[in-house]
């Protein structure tokens, strides 16, 4: 039986057009979904779209629609993001769809039936941009005599009869688990952040709203609609099939949950608390991302500085676009977008590093050899040292790509890019074409079978340029998943007439 992976990007928000932080967290777990289908897991890849609550009934309200047609055609944007990043998700949740209103109904029952809920009166602070409750303690008021929520957002006051659940009840079996799995939380800088909010202390949390009607309705109360990031986080386990049986239930519990450090408490703090309440296992892992500015600047819409991801693909192609994100900033830490950046990494990492690598050796067979994969002789040292390194970056992904660490699994990759080229330099086939025929097909081999290495390791980040590597390395669709290269490249394979992969851009003036 094939080892199982469930991962989920969050859920946005209809509210807008998607930017570059949405194609980000979700191109992070289109590399980590592929990679795990290349190692022989059977992947459910979800993302999907989060359509309730104030802020999309006021955004839809704001461009004079009415919520669903407004919602269809925000979410189609999301799916369009999706498909011209190269996405490759197994299904899209929307969470107007009857399967979710199903699966938050029978959430909502459990939750009830277990006695973790309760009527009562909200009365207290609640920002519409976050859809978040605030304690007064947590505000602070601007020189306009504006009072915001840390992240920045207006919060206003709320009065209305409320749903509560029991969160307060759950604080110290919340520090037992994160005390038990310590690998719940990542990085671990998220860890402290969260385990500190839940040792000060946590009160029950209103999961209805009355004020408004765009959302699910509560059960058995059709005054309430139930609060949207109950309704929201419930879409990953939707997305099983929950509450039937269906072939999808094996996937629960999620094994990855990727975040972007903004929504770290409701994906640490109230999820496990929701689920665990309601009798059923939470998530093995939460990983919340850094953030991403633009220039130096904070990324919004007012500032008009919004970078849009399919205006960047269509100048610099998706693979390097795809590439410069994770590579450029260390996962888990914030960055900072420039052109700058982006023409450095795609000028060195790609056209001079791992471009020129393959194009000088494929180049070089299909100038001076048959053009087919030379057979090697006895290995010196030298072929030895890099043969190893190249072997060993299998490892090296694995691990690396578990703990959601993209820059160091690409960094590893360069370095043997980086080896392979010296070695080139030292050992100068084209010298050996007139000296020793036999030491000159040998480092050719040498060096085919690390690029075929690097090019099957690198496919979940760039997917169709190293398909096309592969395939100027004569390796078919047969011939690309991580258990291939146990095997050593066979000699003779035929080598189609070799074409550069990546182009040098040019930087503006
Ligand atoms: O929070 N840098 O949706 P959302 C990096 N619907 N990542 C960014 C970013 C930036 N500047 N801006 C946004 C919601 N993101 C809820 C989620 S899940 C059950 C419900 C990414 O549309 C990042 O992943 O506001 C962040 O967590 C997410 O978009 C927020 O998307």
């Amino acid at each position: 039986m094939k080892p199982r992976f469930y991962l989920t990007t969050p859920i946005y928000y209809v509210n807008d057009a998607p930017h570059i932080g949405h194609a980000y967290t979700t191109l992070a777990c289109d590399v980590l979904a592929r990679f795990k289908r290349l190692d022989g897991h059977e992947v459910f890849f979800l993302t999907g779209t989060d359509e309730h609550g104030q802020k999309v009934e006021k955004a839809a309200h704001d461009a004079g629609q009415e919520p669903k047609a407004f919602t269809d055609k925000v979410s189609a944007n999301f799916r369009d993001l999706a498909r011209v990043m190269g996405i490759s998700n197994d299904d899209f949740i929307r969470t107007t769809e009857p399967r979710h209103y199903a699966a938050c109904a029978a959430m909502w029952q459990r939750l009830a039936d277990n006695g973790a809920l309760y009527l009562g009166h909200y009365e207290g602070w609640y920002a519409v941009r976050d859809e978040a409750f605030y304690g007064e303690d947590e505000l602070t008021t601007g020189p306009d005599g504006v009072k915001r929520a840390p992240s920045g957002a207006p919060v206003e006051w709320v009065r209305e009869p409320s749903w509560f659940f029991r969160l307060s009840e759950w604080g110290p079996k919340l520090l037992d688990f994160y005390d038990a799995h310590p690998d719940f939380i990542g990085p671990a800088s998220r860890r402290n952040e969260v385990t500190s909010f839940v040792r000060g202390g946590l009160t029950d949390l209103s999961v209805s709203r009355t004020s408004f009607k765009w959302g699910v309705p509560v059960p058995n109360d059709p005054d309430h609609v139930m609060y949207v990031w109950l309704d929201a986080l419930t879409n990953y386990i939707t997305a099983t099939g929950w509450p039937e049986d269906g072939p999808r239930a094996k996937f629960w519990p999620a094994d990855l949950h990727m975040v972007g450090k903004d929504i770290v408490r409701f994906h640490a703090v109230y999820w496990p608390a929701f689920l665990m309440a309601a009798g059923l296992a939470p998530p093995k892992r939460v990983y919340a991302h850094g953030w991403w500015t633009n220039e130096g600047q904070k990324i919004s819409k007012s500032l008009g500085n919004v970078i849009d991801p399919l205006a960047l693909v269509a100048e610099f192609g998706l693979d390097p676009v795809r590439f410069f994100l994770l590579r450029e900033v260390p996962f888990g830490q914030d960055g900072d977008f420039s052109r700058a950046a982006l023409n450095r990494r795609l000028n060195g990492d790609l056209a001079n590093d791992l471009g020129n690598l393959a194009q000088r050796t494929l180049a070089f067979i299909a100038k001076n050899l048959a053009p087919e994969v030379p057979a090697p002789g006895a290995f010196t040292p030298a072929d030895t040292a890099l043969l190893d390194a190249a072997r060993a970056l299998v490892g090296t992904l694995r691990t690396e790509l578990d703990r959601q660490a993209f820059h160091a699994a690409l960094e590893a990759v360069w370095v043997v890019v980086r080896a392979a080229n010296a070695y080139i330099a030292e050992q100068a086939p084209w010298a050996l074409r007139k000296t020793d025929l036999a030491r000159m097909g040998t480092v050719l081999w040498v060096l085919l079978e690390t690029i075929r290495h690097v090019a099957v390791l690198l496919q979940p980040f760039m997917p169709t340029s190293m398909a096309n590597m592969l395939d100027q390395l004569g390796q078919g669709e047969g011939a690309r998943m991580l258990v291939a290269l146990e095997t050593p490249l066979a000699a003779g394979t035929a080598l189609p007439p070799p074409a550069p992969i990546f182009a040098k851009v040019e930087m503006a003036a």
